[in-house]
């Protein structure tokens, strides 16, 4: 549903207004989590062959899209697709991330709590933990050093030790109160950039304060403003190193007026390149 709330938002329009002809490439075919059995059973980890069956696709239609010299912008949905969107993303080139995100997403199926698959999408591509054999999920090849979790605020005992064990930069909410939001996004950005070919950028809404983004799965008080969000992804348009986008976690039926879904659209026109004046 998170899609085709964006859609109905008015995406095309927000990103004609940022100067781009947009082509909608449709929907990719996702099993309906009403027919399936959501135990996650032994391996801890849900629905992980329908994860595996939309992932592999989704990195085939990004790759496609890169190759037709197109800019990727992938609509979940959970935070799952991100395993797919990295993979593709990165088939052909070497890739930074920038992971806007209250949460770390760093978990494994032995360390989650939930076994939801979209608190994991970061360890999976990485190839860290329970994953490191898991050949679709870490596909993408990617360097530690060129990823940085970009909001962090809410994250589990175990998965906080991954992360401060990998190599992955982190920017807390904490950082960007103390240095504010253009200051983090630009070192991010350096991160990211630094000896790749461009740069993969992940946007959860949850990101966003519940005020501003109140559509999604997992809201988390202490989020970055409209205007702090925005002018991050101004600065992702401005660097020119975005090779691939994606929104995700936006879910209508906790949403009011589709405003989360709104939100979503306004800040793709942002990171395509859409200003003021
Ligand atoms: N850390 C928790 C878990 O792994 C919550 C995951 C949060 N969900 C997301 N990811 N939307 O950003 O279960
Ligand atoms: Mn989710
Ligand atoms: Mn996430
Ligand atoms: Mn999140």
């Amino acid at each position: 549903m998170g899609p085709s709330a964006i859609r109905y938002a008015g995406l095309a329009e927000e990103l004609e207004s940022a100067g781009v002809s947009p082509t909608d490439a449709g929907d990719l075919a996702v099993p309906h989590h009403a027919t399936r059995d959501a135990d996650a059973g032994a391996a801890n980890a849900k629905h992980v062959q329908e994860v595996e069956e939309v992932t592999t696709s989704l990195a085939d239609a990004v790759s496609t899209a890169l190759a037709e010299g197109t800019t990727p912008l992938a609509l979940g949905g959970d935070h799952s697709i991100a395993i797919g969107s990295l993979v593709g993303s990165a088939r052909d080139a070497d890739i930074g991330v920038i992971w806007f995100d209250a949460h770390g997403d760093f978990n494994t199926p032995s360390t989650s709590p939930s076994g939801n698959v979209h608190g994991m999408p970061l360890a999976a591509a990485l190839g860290i933990g329970d994953f490191a054999g898991v050949e679709w999920a870490n596909a993408a090849g990617l360097k530690e050093e060129n990823v940085a979790i970009v909001g962090l605020r809410s994250v589990d005992g175990v998965e906080a030790e991954a992360i401060r064990d990998s190599d992955v930069t982190v920017y807390t909410m904490s950082d960007i109160d103390e240095r504010g939001v253009t200051e983090v996004t630009n070192d991010a950005l350096d991160v990211a950039t630094a000896g790749t070919d461009g740069v993969h950028v992940s946007l959860d809404l949850d990101w966003l304060d519940p005020r501003e983004a109140p559509g999604v799965g997992t809201p988390v008080r202490g989020g970055v403003t409209y205007r702090e969000a925005h002018a991050a992804m101004e600065l992702v348009a401005r660097s020119e190193a975005m090779r691939s986008f994606e929104l995700v976690e936006v879910n209508p039926i906790l949403d009011q007026h589709n405003e989360t879904a709104t939100l979503a659209t306004e800040l793709a026109a942002s990171a395509f390149g859409k200003r003021i004046l």
